[in-house]
C-alpha cells in the first residue's frame, strides 16, 4: 500500500514540532505503515485544494482513499491497524469518542490559551477549559491511556494536551501531563518529531 501525507515545507520557528501532520506521523509509526511525505507551502491554492479544501496539512492518501481533516485520518488508520485501537465494536466505539473530544471538547478551548484575548469571551472559554480539563482527569483516573490499551486516541489527546504546556496549564492536571509525557515517551512520537523537524532544518522561507 502507497501511503502519503501532505506537510509544509517551511513553518515559523514557534510551529516546528506543532505542526498537524505530526499526528498522522506519529500514528503511522505506531502501525509501522510506509508512507511519502508530499510538500507544500503554506497558502497552496490550486490543485491542492481538492486534496484539502482550505489549503491546510495534513491531508492523506492510500490506495483506496484520499481524505482530510486528522480526526477522520486518525480513525481510517485505527481501521487499518491493531496497534492504533482495540478491534471489538466498544472499544473502536471508545476511541473514535475520545478522537472527537480532543479535537472539540478540548482543543477548541485549549486554542483560546494560544491565541485568545482578555475578552469576556475568552475568558468564558478559559473557565470552560478548566472544567473539561478536570473532568478528562477525572475519566482518566488511574489508567495509563484513554481506553485502557494505547490507541489514537491518545494520539489526538496528547497533541492536543502539549498545546497547553507553555503556558503552565497542564501543569496544574497532574495525570494529565503524566499522559502527555507517556505519549511524548513513545519512540514512534520521537521518530515522528525528528522527521518533521528534518524538513524544517532542510529549508529556508522561500525554498
Ligand atoms: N482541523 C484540521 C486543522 C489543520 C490545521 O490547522 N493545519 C494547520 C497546520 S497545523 C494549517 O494548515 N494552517 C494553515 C492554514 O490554516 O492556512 C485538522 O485537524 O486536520
Amino acid at each position: 500500500m502507497t501511503i502519503q501525507i501532505s506537510a509544509f515545507r517551511w513553518v515559523p520557528e514557534m510551529a516546528h514540532g506543532y505542526v498537524k501532520d505530526l499526528r498522522l506521523r506519529w500514528a503511522l509509526g505506531e502501525a509501522g505503515l510506509p508512507f511519502e511525505v508530499v510538500l507544500i507551502d503554506h497558502g497552496s491554492g490550486g490543485s491542492y485544494l481538492a486534496w484539502q479544501p482550505f489549503g491546510q496539512v495534513p491531508a492523506y492518501r492510500d490506495d483506496e482513499v484520499e481524505m482530510f481533516e486528522t480526526g477522520a485520518i486518525l480513525l481510517h488508520l485505527a481501521e487499518r491497524s491493531p496497534a492504533l485501537a482495540p478491534t471489538e465494536p466498544q472499544g473502536r466505539a471508545q476511541v473514535a469518542s475520545w478522537v472527537l473530544a480532543a479535537l472539540n471538547s478540548i482543543e477548541t478551548f485549549a486554542q483560546v490559551f494560544i491565541n485568545g484575548d482578555d475578552g469576556d469571551f475568552a475568558q468564558r472559554m478559559r473557565e470552560v477549559l478548566h472544567q473539561r480539563l478536570g473532568q478528562l482527569s477525572e475519566a482518566l483516573g488511574d489508567k495509563d491511556w484513554l481506553v485502557g490499551r494505547f490507541s489514537v486516541a491518545d494520539i489526538a489527546m496528547v497533541m492536543v494536551l502539549r498545546e497547553l504546556v507553555d503556558s503552565g496549564v497542564l501543569a496544574r492536571y497532574p495525570r494529565l501531563d503524566a499522559l502527555r509525557q507517556r505519549g511524548e515517551a513513545r519512540p514512534a512520537f520521537k521518530a515522528a518529531l525528528a522527521d518533521q523537524l528534518a524538513v524544517f532544518a532542510a529549508h529556508k522561507p522561500g525554498d
